[in-house]
């Protein structure tokens, strides 16, 4: 394999010597700060051109070596998205790989130190590498963020949880979904009401789920409506509340809202926010709706992003647990109970 190694002042100057002489996809073995009194060379690249003959031979290799280490094309990214941390990270390969795949997820750069600093990995040099590596950070990652399900029986009699969101970002879908996972996989009795507080037509969609599962459904205009569904649905074990016609920017429907689910009944709330949103509004949303004090996230419309590394953003900012994920628009199909370790796998997906 031709393997060269490539000096220079800076860690920028370095990687400008590999581009130039063995191109962007040329893959980095190994990095390292060189000891000196500091007018020499400061930094040593270890690469190899992507197309060299023991790769080219075998594509199973070349493959691996790919998934585990960086191309300067890479390198070169990461330099454009990070000042200051790029020292802490040259010393491994992998080390820059897994902050590559973070930062690519769109994870703010700042959480992705975070990290790395707090698996340690950052400050052991003696980690083995690769594996410990990779195993640390994932760990860590996991270790920020908490999963729930809302629905898990508890024993404590009946569970009743309001989906709050912004138009559009798929309550009554993920209602529809989450009913007929538990009416025909857990076989618990369900009932579903609609607050339509604005009276624009949203019962007929969630009725139409209902009508399908064979459970009631009940429309709620008012506080005293809300009241009279929630006495007819006694005898359910889950009553999941559909909620209509909020913007997240506005404030006065918001609170209107929140002041028609009584605090005094126990219904847990639970904020939606699409990952097909822009993050500032994803957070003000999740701002806005602060007042309901929700227990969950769920996000939504995962299969209309290809970076993920916004729920990990959101759940930084405001830590709460995550419940479910949806992924499309099938009616109940679509949905998964919130997993780490499927969030993991989308945010450092190998691209
Ligand atoms: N692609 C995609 N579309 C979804 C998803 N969930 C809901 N939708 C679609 O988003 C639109 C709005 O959904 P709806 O449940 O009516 O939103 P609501 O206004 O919050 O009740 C509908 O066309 C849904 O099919 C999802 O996970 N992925
Ligand atoms: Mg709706």
């Amino acid at each position: 394999m031709a393997v060269e190694k490539f000096r220079g002042r800076s860690i920028i100057e370095a990687i400008g010597k590999v581009k130039e002489r063995l191109g962007p996809e040329a893959m980095i073995i190994s990095t390292e700060k060189l000891g000196g009194n500091g007018t020499g060379p400061q930094f040593e690249i270890t690469a190899v051109p992507s197309n060299t003959g023991e790769f080219a031979q075998s594509p199973g290799l070349l493959a691996e070596v790919k998934s585990e280490l960086m191309s300067i094309k890479d390198m070169i990214y990461i330099l454009n998205h990070t000042d200051g941390a790029l020292e802490k990270l040259i010393w491994s390969p992998s080390l820059l790989n897994i902050y590559a795949r973070l930062i690519r997820s769109g994870v703010k750069r700042d959480y992705a130190i975070g990290f790395l600093e707090k698996s340690g990995v950052l400050s052991d040099e003696s980690t083995d590498p690769k594996v410990a590596i990779v195993k640390r950070t994932i760990k860590a990652i996991k270790h920020a963020i908490k999963t729930k399900d809302p629905f898990a029986a508890n024993g404590n009699g009946q569970i009743i949880a309001a989906f709050i969101g912004t138009t559009g970002v798929g309550k009554t879908t993920t209602i529809a979904k989450i009913a007929a996972q538990l009416v025909l996989g857990s076989k618990r009795k369900v009932g579903l009401i609609s607050i339509d507080n604005y009276r624009i037509g949203a019962a007929e969609q969630i009725k139409t789920y209902a009508h399908i599962l064979g459970i009631p459904c009940f429309p709620a205009f008012n506080r005293k409506d809300l009241f009279f569904a929630l006495r007819r649905m006694e005898g359910r074990d889950v009553v999941l509340i559909d909620t209509a016609g909020q913007s997240q920017y506005d404030m006065s429907r918001i609170l209107e809202l929140r002041q028609m689910i009584p605090g005094e009944l126990s219904i847990s709330s639970h904020l939606l926010l699409s990952v097909a949103t822009s993050e500032p509004e994803m957070h003000r949303t999740a701002v806005n709706f602060g007042p309901f004090e929700f227990e969950s996230y769920i996000f939504t419309k995962l299969d209309e992003t290809q970076r993920y590394g916004s729920i990990i953003n959101q759940v930084m900012k405001l830590n709460l647990p995550i419940s479910y994920f949806t992924t499309g628009q099938n009616v109940p199909d679509d949905i998964e109970k919130a997993r780490k370790e499927k969030l993991l796998s989308l945010v450092l997906n190998k691209n």
